[in-house]
């Protein structure tokens, strides 16, 4: 189900009336609906966007939206305080209502009232209209820890700021940010929540696999028992699936991808192989053949990142950098326990949870020296910085 999600501001103010000039029992007060959308969240078949304004005794007010191409807005203003009905409507090309959503909207004077209607495709689905108070209280400018206890927002000096009540027990879980956005994968659904804490998308996807957020709405869920990957776009209908260039095979390798350029690189494919997915025409191809330079006995590569020019990649507790894919690696250090599950860099610092022990180790990326950040933790899976 495609939803849209409009934020609406109130803001209501008083008017400049003077109060001996009032006439008794006449409404003075009046707000201003201020209603902004984000483009990225409405689909591109939508080309016009209209709504209205009720309210039993007055008269009804009609909007339209102006620029959809780029953040669609609208400012009424002289509305007389209470409680109104908003409705939206979002047409497409041949002027049938492909969208709709309501929401009870109350327009209080010296207050600003933030709220979401969520769009709902019109037919037999539901309408569905959130309120501000369904916002998940977020931190920003730090770590985000998928662990058993939940989701755990971390400093960059170790301290727990707080718990976002969303991810279970899955050994199949990720978090990842895009575009400012949280993308949490759990129970075989993708959680899309903005940097205010609202949900704004909800994709279903297969379950029993990774994933990574790609380019123009689309993820890739990264299966290791089929080696496959699986293109979806955000109501979780397969674009493509791709192959890992052999038959599957028994390895339950992880599977981690991370975007570079119009690339998605892989780690791994089974074989302590990376791949590359062209993102324009999904052609797949080997990126880097690691064998001949990983620690055994540590099997597997585990996650990638890449800055600035620079890969990062992790086996169970050996870190690796490289620059050119057809070119020699540099150990940056090898931890003193496995299995890492993740790495984030941050400034000139790299960030590992270690899933078995639940520590968290801060490597320093110009001298490779490590120390241990955080501890406690259950199982932690994955992590990001938002
Ligand atoms: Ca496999």
């Amino acid at each position: 189900m495609k939803q849209i999600l409009i934020c609406i501001l109130i803001l209501s103010a008083l008017c400049a009336c003077e109060y001996h000039s009032s006439p008794p029992d006449l409404d003075i007060d009046s707000g201003i609906l201020s209603i902004h959308m984000d483009r990225q969240h409405i689909p591109s078949e939508v080309v016009r966007l209209h709504g209205l304004l009720s309210r039993e005794d007055f008269d009804t007010i009609r909007f339209e939206f102006e620029d959809l191409g780029n953040s669609p807005s609208v400012l009424i203003e002289n509305i007389p305080v209470g409680v109104w009905k908003v409705e939206i409507y979002a047409l497409n090309s041949e002027g049938l209502t492909i969208f709709y959503g309501f929401a009870t909207v109350s327009v209080v004077s010296h207050q600003v009232t933030p709220v979401s209607i969520q769009l709902s495709r019109t037919g037999s689905v539901q309408i569905v209209v959130i309120w501000p108070d369904a916002a998940y209280e977020v931190f920003r400018n730090c770590l985000v820890v998928l662990t058993r206890d939940g989701t755990l927002f971390m400093d960059f000096d170790g301290n727990i700021l707080g718990t976002l009540d969303i991810g279970g027990s899955s050994s199949y879980q990720g978090v990842q940010v895009y575009n400012e956005h949280l993308y949490i994968l759990d129970n075989a659904e993708i959680t899309e929540i903005d940097e205010n804490g609202y949900v704004v998308a909800r994709t279903p996807a297969p379950g029993s696999m990774w994933f990574a957020v790609l380019p123009d709405s689309r993820f890739a869920m990264l299966d290791n028992r089929n080696d496959s990957i699986h293109i979806i776009d955000t109501e979780g209908n397969i674009i493509i699936s791709l192959g890992m260039l052999h038959s599957p095979d028994k390895h339950l390798q992880n599977v981690n991808g991370w975007v570079v350029g119009n690339s998605l690189i892989i780690s791994e494919d089974g074989n302590d192989h990376l791949l590359e997915v062209d993102l324009q025409t999904y052609e797949v191809s080997i990126f880097k053949d690691c064998n001949s330079f990983v620690n055994y006995p540590e099997i597997w590569l585990n996650d990638i990142t890449y800055r600035d020019g620079t890969y990062y990649l992790c086996q169970a507790k050996t870190i690796w950098t490289f620059s050119d894919p057809n070119g020699d690696v540099t150990k940056l250090t090898t931890l003193p326990e496995g299995n890492i599950t993740s790495i984030v860099i941050s400034d000139n610092y790299a960030y590992c949870p270690i899933n078995f022990s639940g520590n968290v180790y801060k490597i320093n990326l110009l001298t490779g020296q490590y120390e241990l950040l955080a501890s406690g933790l259950d199982y932690p899976d994955d992590m990001c910085a938002w």
